[in-house]
């Protein structure tokens, strides 16, 4: 135990003594979030609260690993040796790739909706809300983003901070950055933003826990997203996205701010579509608003609540178990999606703010 701590104190001067040496510049610069959300995945409620670390003989000696150990040492100054020794304490999981295989997003709406809309979720989200009334009201008054929506993100994500995941966050990007070739161009890039944000935050490397996708505390940011855009709520000098609800909500509500949110603009409503409309032509994949409001309505598509004259809207399709529902997002709908690019998600995340409402 004590070797292990001593290697962990010297991994942490390691990485943190070579901060001045950096060259990189992204750090602070906040960028159009198209194409890379802020979160990995998202988690649903589940008993199971151990983390989950495969055992293994490190993967260091990997020539893939040694590659990118050499590439991020010429290209962000770490000392490769340093790096090399982390890597000896990495271990590849099998059960992540098996996670990754099936995401819960590939569920009809009506499934989806019952993981996320529990009675357990709104009335943590209430107690959420009392306990956090003055960093909420402080982040929605800087940032214009609504109590709700931050609260249901976090919510959503992980359950108030109950559930933010069971792995070690530099196995989870290890293991997709260098085990699922699909996407391991970006896991790697992660990963390279979570070495750097270890860095600069003084943070043991081995110490944040997150989803199986490296998604990271209450409100599940990858590396790049805290990099950018996570905040000090609480103004104590550190981004504690793990275990402070006022930085955790203080970086949602930046997050959004970032990502084109329209302070008290509608979300979105759910539709009706007159008999024997044609619709199907606009369904919306994105849910980036497509046309004025006032268009669908000519179309017979109409809101079933009053929206204040014509904004920019997208119609949006889910199942339910009786058939389909029609929705019309507006841009702010759109702008959930960035934090995670599913529908349903953007969705379930709304619904679960209207219902935070003491
Ligand atoms: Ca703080």
């Amino acid at each position: 135990m004590l070797s292990r701590l001593l290697f962990l104190s010297a991994v942490l001067l390691i990485l943190h003594g070579c901060a001045g040496r950096g060259t990189d510049g992204t750090t602070a610069k906040p960028k159009p979030e198209a194409g890379s959300p802020a979160t990995g995945s998202v988690t649903p409620d589940k008993s199971s609260t151990s983390l989950n670390i495969a055992s293994g003989p490190g993967i260091a000696e990997r020539p893939d690993v040694q590659a990118f150990i050499g590439e991020i040492s010429r290209k962000h100054g770490f000392d490769p040796k340093a790096l090399s020794k982390v890597f000896a304490g990495v271990n590849f999981n099998q059960a992540i790739l098996a996670a990754m295989a099936k995401p819960y997003e590939a569920k009809p709406w009506y499934s989806y909706k019952k993981l996320f809309l529990t009675d357990a979720r709104v009335q943590g989200g209430i107690e959420f809300k009392q306990k956090n009334a003055q960093a909420l009201a402080d982040a929605e008054s800087k940032y214009g983003v609504s109590q709700n929506i931050i609260t249901a993100i976090i919510g959503v994500e992980s359950s108030y901070g109950k559930r933010p995941g069971n792995y070690r966050v530099i196995d989870a990007l290890s293991t997709l950055g260098f085990g699922y070739p699909k996407r391991g161009e970006y896991f790697r890039s992660e990963l390279a933003h979570f070495l750097l944000l270890c860095r600069d935050e003084g943070m043991d490397p081995f110490q944040p826990i997150g989803s199986y996708a490296g998604a990271m505390g209450m409100p599940q940011f990858m590396p790049s997203s805290f990099r950018r855009l996570a905040a000090d709520g609480d103004g104590d000098g550190k981004r504690d996205i793990w275990n402070n609800p006022a930085d955790a909500i203080a970086s949602v509500a930046r997050y959004f701010s970032q990502n084109g949110w329209q302070t008290g603009a509608p979300i979105a409503v759910s539709a009706k579509v007159g008999e024997g409309v044609a619709y199907q032509g606009l369904v919306s994949k994105s849910l980036k608003p497509d046309r004025p409001l006032s268009q669908f309505v000519d179309i017979g598509i109409t809101p079933e609540e009053a929206v204040t004259g014509s904004p920019w809207a997208a119609l949006v399709k889910l199942e339910e178990e009786s058939g389909p529902a029609l929705w019309l997002g507006f841009q702010n709908l759109y702008a959930i999606t960035r934090y995670n690019h599913s529908p349903l998600y953007a969705v379930a995340a709304y619904e679960l703010s209207k219902r935070l409402v003491p």
